[in-house]
């Protein structure tokens, strides 16, 4: 007996271990935007994601035994609930790494199973905090026993081998898994942004009316640039990484927004970070190192963006998710305050 509440104890925490992994590195993901990054992530979250069916078997034991209690001291039909709601992470999980996303897709944006799954995991995070509310575990010395650590061992393997076994299968299959970025995201429209998804971050829209220039401000100056001016010829090969999903190589043109400064305004004393805003009120702060860098975009693959794609100008910020790449830009403001002044995800 004594054996098996251990054994139970050991898989709930490690149940919960791997839930709060492969929620964490979730959230992680949206964030990362460099390949090496992207890929440390991708990986535990896949394998923290398949490592939970894992735990399948030892968690049906502790159902179990929960049942045989008296009513009282059941563990509700949360349990259940839980389940299903893993269920439906995991599947949609897979399917999206395996490229079925585009199944379900409607609206010509084949995201579909990633919001089923972020969507589901969001419901999961709250149902596991209710359901783990008062069940506090304390940590026990035995948590740290040879065994414990062996097992964890056994758990992280046995998981990166699912995670490595899915990698085959798309292979294998030809599935278009086997080609996604080292973000996750399946690739949509590269060199032609024709076919390149249009898409916002939460609530906002592609606007109906934008202007045809861009205000710049800094050191109490404020210079209007007409948007005619921005073509400088400054030119980057850059992937727009979304975190719906999909990513798309383009060569980009336009001005940097070091160059852009520097004509306009020159030295800005205690200069910090740019914040760039949309006509929308969407607006990111760049770091003023990632001046240089980074791009006010008049054109994609040689055409001028069109409306969808942040016409007349939009930010490309190399090497971050999409969410940073503004579009419509409106305003750009030299600031002297840091640049991680602001939520890690816009609002809107
Ligand atoms: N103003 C504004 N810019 C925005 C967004 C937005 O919602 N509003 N969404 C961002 C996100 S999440 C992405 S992935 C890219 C998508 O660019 P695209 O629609 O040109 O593919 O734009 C970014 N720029
Ligand atoms: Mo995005």
């Amino acid at each position: 007996m004594r054996g098996l509440q251990r054994a139970g104890r050991r898989s709930n925490l490690a149940l919960l271990g791997l839930l709060l992994l492969a929620g964490g590195t979730g959230v992680l993901g949206f964030a990362v935007g460099t390949p090496l990054a992207g890929r440390v992530v991708a990986v535990a979250h896949g394998a923290a994601g398949l490592g939970l069916l894992l735990l399948v078997p030892w968690k049906t034991v502790v159902v179990r035994r929960a049942r045989a209690k008296p009513p009282q001291l059941r563990a509700p039909s949360a349990a259940y609930w839980l389940t299903g709601l893993v269920a439906v992470c995991v599947l949609s999980g897979v399917l999206h790494a395996a490229g079925a996303a585009g199944i379900w897709a409607t609206s010509g944006t084949p995201v579909a199973a990633l919001q089923v799954h972020v969507g589901a995991a969001v419901v999961l995070v709250l149902a596991l905090v209710a359901h783990t509310w008062g069940r506090h575990q304390r940590p026990r010395r035995v948590d740290l026993s040879r065994r414990t650590l062996l097992g964890t061992g056994a758990l992280a393997g046995g998981s990166l081998a699912l995670w490595a076994l899915t990698e085959g299968v798309w292979r294998v299959t030809g599935a278009p898994g086997a080609r996604r970025s080292g973000t996750g995201s399946h690739e949509r429209g590269t060199d032609d942004p024709t076919a390149m998804p249009v898409t916002q971050w939460a609530s906002d829209t592609v606007p109906d009316a934008v202007g045809t220039s861009v205000t710049l401000t800094g050191g109490g100056r404020e210079v209007v640039v007409p948007v005619a001016d921005l073509d400088r010829g400054d030119a980057v090969r850059a992937r727009l990484d979304c975190t719906g999903g999909w990513y798309a190589d383009q060569d980009w043109r336009g001005t940097t927004l070091a160059r852009l400064v520097t004509d306009h305004l020159g030295a800005v004393d205690g200069a910090q970070c740019l914040l760039v805003t949309s006509v929308t009120g969407f607006s990111r702060r760049v770091p003023l190192r990632d001046a240089g860098g980074t791009l006010l975009a008049t054109h994609a693959a040689g055409r001028p963006l069109s409306p969808g794609h942040g016409a007349p100008v939009r930010l490309v910020a190399p090497g971050r998710r999409g969410v940073w790449w503004v579009k419509w830009v409106d305003r750009v403001e030299v600031l002297d305050s840091p640049w991680w002044l602001q939520p890690p995800f816009p609002l809107q």
